[in-house]
């Protein structure tokens, strides 16, 4: 392991995470008290593979390309209601946003245009977004937030702005102990699965994203029946099995979101929905998900403090 120079020098920052603490060794841009180098070569070590399911319509997106083609809706009860271009919200940030009032609130909503529900269909798009943590008990955690633009499954219960995440758990050394997939209302953290029961790649954990709701599940067996999975957990053998391969890695690659108090990309504080239609496909304002920041899974398993 130590001869490969990347692995060397993730050997080497991981013991200084152990020995020393973090205000003596790099930066820590986002205040939770890891060093930020760290936190950004880990995430990139695991990044997970995604198998997504044959036939599945909804692609992945990022969120820019989204709000490049979204509005965003004031919170009600603000008078006049007001719609603005949503890019702000990722390219300027919620700083300005706030001048604007009832935008950057939880009752405010993007606005999506149905043709933005398919997702992209160019792969360097799809951008996963990491959040790494200190752990209770010791070691990290690292979670790994897709982005869909549309739930797309069963009518009734699909809506825009689809948040789904799995959480890698690490010990104090940095070796891998299990992860956790987030499944529907099981997300906070989701189902546990010790590193020797999940299908990985080497250093990746393998997910097969449910067709269209993009549930997350490491093999064709451990969904429910009415769950479409791709029925390879392999990557090497998913694309004969009619499964598109997400090697997440690459594209837009792993962008580290930093933390709450102190965001490293601009949507993060945004507490407002990621879109307009809920159940039964009627808009209502608690339809679609906030963000990562604001789900009950995002600091799932962390030590007190890790999360500001
Ligand atoms: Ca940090
Ligand atoms: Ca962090």
């Amino acid at each position: 392991m130590t001869s490969h120079p990347t692995l060397r020098s993730l050997a080497a920052l991981l013991l200084l995470f152990v020995l020393c603490p973090v205000a003596a060794r790099g930066v820590d841009r986002d205040h939770d008290g890891l060093d930020d180098d760290l936190e950004d070569a880990l995430l990139q070590r695991y990044a997970p593979i995604v198998l997504l399911a044959p036939g599945e319509h909804a692609l992945p997106a990022s969120t820019d390309w989204l709000l490049a083609r979204a509005e965003v809706e004031t919170a009600p009860g603000r008078a006049p209601p007001r719609m603005m271009e949503a890019s702000i919200l990722g390219a300027v940030g919620v700083l300005v946003a706030r001048a604007v009032p009832g935008i950057d609130e939880p009752g405010a909503r993007l606005r999506l245009p149905r043709r933005a529900h398919t997702g992209s269909a160019d792969p360097s798009v799809w951008t996963v977004y990491g959040h790494a943590f200190r752990a209770d008990g010791g070691g990290i955690v690292l979670q790994y937030w897709f982005f869909y633009a549309f739930n797309d499954a069963f009518w009734a219960f699909d809506h825009e702005g689809d948040w789904e995440h799995v959480s890698l758990r690490l010990d104090a050394a940095g070796h891998p102990l299990g992860a956790w997939y987030a499944q529907h209302n099981a997300a906070a953290p989701g189902e546990w699965l010790p590193w020797g029961m999940l299908a990985h790649d080497g250093d990746r954990p393998v997910v097969l994203a449910g067709r269209g709701t993009h549930a997350s599940y490491s093999h064709p067996g451990q969904g429910p029946i009415w769950e479409r999975l791709c029925p390879v957990s392999d990557p090497a053998r998913a694309a004969a099995a009619g499964c598109r391969v997400w090697h997440t890695s690459e594209g837009g690659g792993v962008v580290n979101v930093g933390e709450r108090a102190a965001p490293r990309v601009p949507f993060l504080t945004w507490p407002g929905r990621w879109g307009t239609t809920g159940w039964f496909g009627l808009a209502r304002h608690a339809g679609s998900p906030p963000g990562p920041a604001f789900q009950r899974g995002w600091c799932s398993d962390g030590a007190p403090g890790a999360c500001p």
